[in-house]
């Protein structure tokens, strides 16, 4: 067995508050072990990526710190809208931020008013009590006007940490598409700026290649989810979604291909997790940091299986990829603008790709429900949920709509929730 590396050098060169970031990995720890690794069965695949996370703060910062010092530079993110095909274009690392979790909230909330989203409190809250070591090594944080409270919060994050936002419009028209495609050409420049690397058109192209087969691999994983019995459980499925945002994407995808061979096998062989007639759930809505397990684990641990995940950590952030026919830098960006804009956020009006897909999703991966999941305070989801309501009650799929926190105060509440609608699933036996 290896020994394991002491990093408390390396989280305190990163001016992190060592006590309170010892307390938070076994906080993780515990949480990692109740929630993922007492699964029954999980596919050999999951190891590399229980490795991954097992070294979240420890090896991947190491490797972060080694490609600093050897001239690279680090961009974090919150977002999907932010193009990792720009950021590897310059030879950086993009990373996503930690976000997920009931950290540093009483911190967060005297810059914040308590009424905010707990994704936003948790990225201040984590900054401002020394606990992301990812922050801690980005060269610059890359935001966007996606919501009300993100655009607001940057003013105040730029405080804290160097940042750069873009503008992501709201609507999808033709002018909205301009500025889209400008704001990239601003951040591409920025980049170049921060990187001191000229983008190419060999690097760029690369890029695209790069981060379409990272996508190829994710839609690889979720189309053997159709299968029934499912191979692999929504948690393992959420959590690999959740690595993609920053890990080498490289040794991602392979890790990702390795297990959808296993996967292939567990189909063939009619293996999977829970039972045959386990009701199927997609859930749908906010995005799910690290470590925001909650809800998928009261909805697996009552007997379902989450088998998509409507969300930008999930089938919104991978679903189309970028063409790859560009000629030169000006046209690959074009086609990064197209596919970006494609996304079908809830801060864009209207949105009835959004609804459409999430009727879609039901159909291809024969869900029995839906479980829609909003964060309490986020305006575009839990408005939009109104209209999601309407899609899913045409297509005569059940619904249930839960608001949270990332406090795990209300689990009894979501509890019984969860459990009355699973009964519903299985008494209704939806139509597929
Ligand atoms: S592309 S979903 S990652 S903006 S939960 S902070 S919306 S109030 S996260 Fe998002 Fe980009 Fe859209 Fe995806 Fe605001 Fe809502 Fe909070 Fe949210």
């Amino acid at each position: 067995m290896a020994e394991k590396v002491d990093y408390t050098p390396m989280w305190q060169e990163l001016g992190l508050n060592l006590e309170a970031h010892e307390g938070l990995l076994e906080v993780l720890g515990t949480f990692y072990n109740d929630i993922y690794l007492s699964q029954a069965d999980r596919p050999k695949g999951m190891e590399y990526f229980d490795f991954v996370i097992s070294e979240i703060h420890g090896l991947r910062i190491k490797e972060l710190q080694d490609a600093r010092k050897a001239g690279r530079k680090i961009f974090g993110t919150f977002c999907l809208y932010v193009p990792e095909e720009l950021i590897l274009a310059v030879d950086g690392i993009c990373i996503g931020l930690c976000a997920g979790a009931d950290v540093g909230m009483e911190e967060a909330e005297k810059l914040l008013p308590r009424n905010t989203c707990a994704l936003i409190k948790s990225f201040f809250g984590f900054t401002m009590s020394g606990l992301c070591p990812y922050v801690a090594s980005a060269d610059l944080v890359i935001g966007e006007t996606t919501c009300d409270g993100k655009t607001k919060a940057y003013e105040l994050f730029g405080e804290l940490k160097d940042t750069f936002v873009i503008e992501v419009p709201h609507m999808k028209t033709s002018m909205g598409r301009a500025l889209w495609r400008s704001e990239l050409e601003r951040l591409a420049g920025k980049l170049e700026e921060i990187a001191g690397v000229r983008m190419s058109t060999v690097k760029l192209a690369a890029a695209v290649r790069t981060v379409n087969a990272k996508r190829a691999a994710l839609h690889r994983l979720n189309a053997l989810r159709a299968a029934t019995p499912t191979p692999i459980s929504g948690r393992d499925a959420l959590l690999i979604n959740q690595i993609s945002f920053y890990d080498d994407p490289v040794r991602f995808t392979e890790s990702v291909n390795a297990l959808c061979d296993e996967l292939d096998e567990r189909v063939a062989a009619g293996a999977g997790v829970g039972p045959v007639d386990a009701p199927r759930v997609l859930v749908s809505g906010c995005p799910m940091a690290i470590p925001n397990w909650k809800v998928p684990f009261v909805i697996e641990k009552n007997g379902a299986v989450i088998v998509g995940e409507e969300s930008c950590v999930g089938e919104r952030g991978t679903r189309n990829l970028v063409a790859e026919s560009g000629r030169d830098v000006d046209e690959i960006i074009d086609s990064i603008a197209a596919r970006y804009f494609d996304i079908d956020c809830a801060c864009f009006t209207p949105n009835d790709e959004r609804l459409e897909h999430i009727v879609e999703m039901a159909r291809a991966y024969g869900a029995d429900g839906v479980i829609h999941y909003a964060l309490q305070f986020c305006g575009p989801y839990t408005i939009e949920a109104k209209r999601v309501e309407a899609a899913l009650k045409d297509a005569g799929v059940p619904l249930l709509k839960l608001e949270t926190d990332y406090s795990m105060e209300d689990m009894a509440q979501l509890e019984t929730r969860v459990q009355a609608f699973l009964e519903v699933l299985v008494g209704v036996g939806a139509p597929k």
